[in-house]
């Protein structure tokens, strides 16, 4: 092998070694980084679903639509609300730094059924 080839053979070896380093790099980084995205619709007078499973400490989205008209979406046990609007996604990020059951619940009045319209975030150790 010339000199030459040599050179460009080691080249071209390095520029596989860096594109398997970035490719690999790439792979992992956005499962490292995006947090888990739950969705969360809400009609008169339910959310779907009524049960969501956390992790203590792991960061997620929640995702709320109306599927007919305005909202509330208040946890009190966890200091969190939103507005639940119809055909536009309102995205709640946050990290449950407590174990325990925390009750959601509309807070903006929708009907008759209004004051039965819940459900449950569990927050696991
Ligand atoms: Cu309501």
């Amino acid at each position: 092998m010339t000199g030459l080839l040599r050179r460009l053979a080691a080249g071209a070896g390095f520029a596989v070694a860096v594109c398997a380093g970035a490719i690999a790099f790439h792979a992992v980084l956005p499962m490292a980084a995006e947090p888990r995205v739950i969705r969360i619709t809400a009609k008169k007078f339910e959310y779907n679903p009524q049960k969501i499973v956390l992790k203590k400490g792991v960061p997620v989205v929640l995702e709320l639509v109306a599927l007919d008209r305005i909202h509330g979406f208040r946890i009190l046990g966890l200091g969190l609300r939103a507005d639940v609007l119809p055909d536009q996604a309102v995205r709640v990020e946050f990290t449950p730094d407590k174990a325990g059951r925390f009750v959601f619940a509309c807070d903006v009045f929708c009907g008759d059924g209004h004051e039965d319209m819940d459900g449950v975030i569990v927050v696991e150790e």
